[in-house]
């Protein structure tokens, strides 16, 4: 029986004494103790009916059980399906209906809504780790028949937000995972020495297939936080070899007086993705701490893609090279025909990190991954002689906050099924903070009277708090090119600080 993810990130560690996952509240989940709660947790997903193939959606807080549960999902031969905990009622219905997961694992708070708008079977889990999961798991065998899966099997579903406002579930397979996990643990060079901290979360690939995979390849000891949190991880830094970051946590640091050469002296890695991390911000971190952050480039659908190396110059601005196994070409994007070094295009992409497609989109799927196997980012870049990336914009409407991607058309979207608005924008300018945050252009139909407050409301009814805009500007028109697009470049710099 061979289960290609489950046998190399799991199952070598039955018998490892070492620790695995330290705990905010102290505790220390061993590896081998992790593998027997995995096996738990299988067989509680089989006994709620889950079979090989199946879905299961988890809206849940990060605790140690939730990589459990990742584990069991790939253990018990099921595809696992994370869900921002910020995501409401209606945005998880879309998903729960694209999806039709055989099982749903939410916050316990969560529990009565639901289980009332749901017809299938609803585990909890709280943030302090109990709940009818861990009970049932608690009562189960702790070892587990492991379902048999291929490398071109599906592990996991991952939801990525697109132009056209839906969001679409990448399909990613056992040899998705792996290949990646097996490049960046490789290259990054981590080992059973390493201890990351870890504080994104663990519904995105940064934080459950960069971070935990990895981890996970190299037996490496993590310091599992729930959440970023400053004083935690200045704390952890001295004892700490590696940290995985979006560019906000490095500016939030630089922001700590704390922040010291001395207080980095044991960490060997800092990394950084998700978002551009600023150039000024790589070089005042190393000014400060004597590290030269690594930034790397990836995509939901592509796993990583692009590191600067571990062992050679990381440059500020550029994301690196293509990963061992990943072919990457720039194009013209009306073309589709490479173009030479230097000149600016579309990346593409290609490797076994690449997904199988969107979930019930085959025409999107055909859209994006080229018959060839190329994936057409949507990102704008350029190719050095040698072959190094750097990312110089995007052609896809697309704000990252936070290193949380937003797609303005899914805003517009709501905003525009306000009774009396005629239409809107919704674009980013620069933040202090997040790197870029939302904002609204309104336009009302004549004689309307919606109020923004009201508009408001139906935003934050409807779409997770972290992409409601900050302000909606109430205008008499949207500037239009002579095309009768938006342009949006306009409003970022009116409205842009
Ligand atoms: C929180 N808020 C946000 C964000 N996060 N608003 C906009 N953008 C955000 N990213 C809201 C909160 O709801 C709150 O709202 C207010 O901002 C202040 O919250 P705060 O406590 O400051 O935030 P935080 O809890 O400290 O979170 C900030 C954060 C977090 C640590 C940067 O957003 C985070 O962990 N981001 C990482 C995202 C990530 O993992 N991305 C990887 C995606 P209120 O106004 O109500 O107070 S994977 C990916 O992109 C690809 C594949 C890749 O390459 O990795
Ligand atoms: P996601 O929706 O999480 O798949 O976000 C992927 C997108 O994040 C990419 O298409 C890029 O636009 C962006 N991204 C990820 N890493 C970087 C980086 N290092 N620099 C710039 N953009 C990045």
């Amino acid at each position: 029986m061979t289960n290609t993810l489950y046998d190399a990130l799991i199952a070598p560690h039955a018998n490892n004494t070492q620790p695995f996952m330290d705990c905010d509240d102290g505790q220390t989940v061993s590896y081998a103790g992790f593998v027997q709660r995995v096996a738990q947790l299988a067989h509680v997903l089989r006994d709620a009916g889950v079979q090989p193939g199946d879905r299961i959606l988890v809206q849940a807080p990060k605790t140690a059980d939730t990589i459990a549960l990742y584990g069991a999902a790939i253990q018990a031969g099921a595809v696992y399906l994370p869900l921002n905990t910020a995501y409401t009622q209606s945005e998880l219905s879309y998903f729960a209906e694209d999806a039709t997961p055989r099982l749903i694992i939410c916050d316990t708070k969560d529990f009565a809504r639901i289980d009332a708008a749901f017809d299938v079977p609803v585990l909890t889990m709280a943030a302090d780790g109990s709940g009818t999961l861990a009970d049932a798991g608690d009562a189960a065998n702790t070892s587990f028949e492991t379902v048999s899966r291929a490398p071109d099997d599906l592990a996991a579903l991952l939801y990525t937000s697109g132009t056209t406002g839906r969001s679409k579930g990448a399909m990613l397979s056992h040899k998705n995972l792996l290949s990646n996990a097996r490049s960046l643990t490789d290259l990054w060079e981590i080992g059973d020495k390493d201890r990351l901290i870890h504080a994104l979360p663990i519904f995105h690939t940064h934080g459950l297939f960069v971070a935990m995979n990895t981890s996970l390849l190299a037996g490496a000891q993590v310091r599992f936080m729930q959440a970023f949190n400053q004083d935690a991880v200045i704390a952890e830094l001295p004892k700490s070899t590696m940290l995985m970051g979006v560019p906000t946590f490095y500016t939030r640091l630089l922001d700590d007086p704390r922040l010291t050469r001395e207080l980095c002296a044991n960490m060997r890695l800092f990394v950084s993705g998700s978002a551009p991390l600023l150039a000024e911000t790589h070089t005042a971190f190393e000014q400060r701490t004597g590290q030269r952050i690594l930034e790397r480039y990836g995509m939901t659908e592509t796993n990583m893609i692009t590191s600067n190396p571990f062992a050679g110059d990381r440059i500020a601005g550029t994301v690196g090279y293509p990963l061992p196994g990943t072919e990457v070409i720039i194009t013209d994007p009306d073309t589709g025909a490479p173009v030479p070094a230097g000149d600016i295009g579309m990346i593409e992409v290609r490797g076994d990190n690449v997904f199988q497609g969107y979930l019930n989109m085959p025409e999107k799927t055909r859209e994006e991954l080229r018959e060839t196997g190329f994936f057409i980012t949507g990102d704008l870049g350029v190719a050095a002689d040698d072959g190094r990336i750097s990312i110089v914009g995007r052609q896809k409407d697309l704000i990252i906050s936070g290193g949380y991607n937003i797609y303005p058309k899914e805003i517009e979207d709501v905003i525009n099924d306000v009774d009396g608005v005629l239409e809107s924008a919704v674009f980013g300018v620069p933040h202090p903070d997040f790197g870029e945050s939302v904002l609204a252009a309104v336009i009302l139909e004549p004689e309307a009277t919606v109020t923004s407050d009201e508009i408001a409301a139906q935003v934050t009814a409807e779409l997770a708090r972290f992409k409601h805009p900050r302000r909606y500007i109430m205008r008499d028109a949207l500037p239009r090119n002579t095309m009768g697009k938006v342009q949006k470049n306009l409003l970022r710099d009116e409205y842009g600080v």
